[in-house]
């Protein structure tokens, strides 16, 4: 449900584009039909139910991964119907659960094989610590089998609710879980767009631009893509000193928009887009300015094969906006600390082996009076013909 949340949102963002006005289109497929019609209908979203296992995959992934492939040649035929005209296919999927957990693996071998190979990705949310050893358990063997895959696999997107949980908390500590997940679904998909629409909206003001087939070569690199934004005040901007600049371009690179903790030496290609107003743009964008953000892309990402820097020019901004994006990285930190997390469920289990081994030792002091009394009353003869256990016996250990 978490992956038919985050594609749903995303088919709610309009523009005012004639003949346009919803450019993304989301297929749902989900086991549960109660969390699947609370998902408003549309023009561009289509629902899939998973018919009978309607109650959902309790966070089974083998329930799952059954019900999907139950239906797989179905959904391929209706996906090739519905995405046809459509220039990248993301693959979502919440990490943790039992349906699109279980799912993901086969969802993507579908796409591949009906004609999305080379313009497919993976948008893949990671559980957050509290989750539970299961939900960190499912994640974590799904992230196996993708982390083999992935050099064969479009882009993957990681959202780190663990992050936008984090974030979220400190400044709606009132809020509750759902109203989380709302404000983060409608986080991607509006940072989503807004990555894509940098490509198309503004007038490039230098020679380079970074557009959309660009953009689609990045989401063609296989390995991680991540990105970050940067927002800052134009005033506060002087181009001739990179200290009004570089250190917070730095650490929204490094803090990213959905997930964080990357190593970007591994980066295969990297950009960086600047959107300013008019009279931002023209005072700040100059040849230095330029150069010491390219030399910072450098610093970053010194193996990219590409690293292009656009600059834009937008009549409506207020703000310099700096979108980085990286692609072809590998897993970040996170999955690390997720590993540790599902180590530490553990000791409770050790815990109650030693309890285990502590209460079969135990010999009730009552019973072995009787015991010993019996045996003193009992000949050897009578010991010998105790009655049989059933074999069937539950408790016959
Ligand atoms: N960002 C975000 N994450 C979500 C949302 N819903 C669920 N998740 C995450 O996705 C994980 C899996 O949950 P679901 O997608 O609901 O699970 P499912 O695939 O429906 O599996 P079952 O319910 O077990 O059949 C959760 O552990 C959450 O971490 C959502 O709306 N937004
Ligand atoms: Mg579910």
């Amino acid at each position: 449900m978490g992956g038919c949340s985050i594609a749903h949102e995303c088919a709610t963002v309009r523009l005012n584009v004639r003949n346009n006005k919803n450019p993304y289109t989301a297929f749902l497929v989900n086991t549960n039909d109660i969390d699947l019609r609370k998902l408003s209908e549309r023009s561009n979203t289509e629902k899939f139910i998973l018919r009978g296992y309607e109650r959902g995959a309790g966070r089974n992934i083998q329930i799952g991964e059954d019900a999907f492939n139950k239906y797989k040649d179905e959904i391929g035929k209706r996906v090739i119907d519905f995405f046809e005209d459509r220039d990248y296919l993301f693959v979502v999927c919440g990490l943790g659960g039992g349906t699109g957990t279980g799912a993901v693996i086969e969802a993507v071998r579908m796409v591949h094989s009906n004609g999305f190979a080379g313009r497919c990705g993976l948008i893949l949310t990671l559980p957050r610590d509290q989750e539970g050893f299961q939900v960190l358990d499912n994640a974590l063997q799904r992230l196996q089998i993708i982390a083999k895959a992935m050099r064969g696999l479009g882009s993957i997107l990681l959202v780190d609710n663990q992050k936008l949980f984090e974030e979220y908390l400190r400044t709606h500590s009132g809020g509750s879980a759902s109203s989380f997940l709302e404000h983060s679904n409608r986080y991607i998909a509006q940072m989503l767009h807004e990555l894509n629409i940098v490509t198309i909206t503004y007038n490039p003001i230098s020679g380079y631009h970074f557009d959309g087939s660009e953009l689609l070569k990045m989401l063609r690199t296989p390995g991680i893509f991540t990105f970050g934004k940067c927002t800052l005040e134009e005033n506060g901007i002087d181009a001739n000193n990179r200290g009004t600049y570089i250190p917070r371009l730095k650490r929204s690179i490094e803090d990213g928009v959905l997930s964080e903790g990357y190593d970007f030496t591994d980066s295969t290609r990297c950009a960086i887009s600047m959107v300013a107003s008019l009279n931002g743009a023209r005072r700040i964008f100059t040849l230095g300015m330029v150069a010491a953000v390219e030399k910072q892309l450098v610093s970053y990402a010194p193996f990219a094969a590409e690293r292009p820097v656009a600059v834009y020019a937008d009549e409506n901004a207020r703000c310099l906006n700096i979108y980085t994006i990286f692609a072809g990285l590998g897993l970040p930190r996170r999955i690390a600390q997720m590993v540790e997390l599902v180590s530490l469920y553990e000791r409770p289990e050790v815990r109650s082996d030693t309890t285990l081994q502590a209460l079969s030792g135990y010999r009730s002091q009552l019973r072995r009076d009787e015991m010993d009394l019996d045996s003193l009353l009992l000949d050897d003869k009578s010991v010998k013909q105790k009655p049989k256990r059933e074999k069937s016996d539950p408790f016959d250990f």
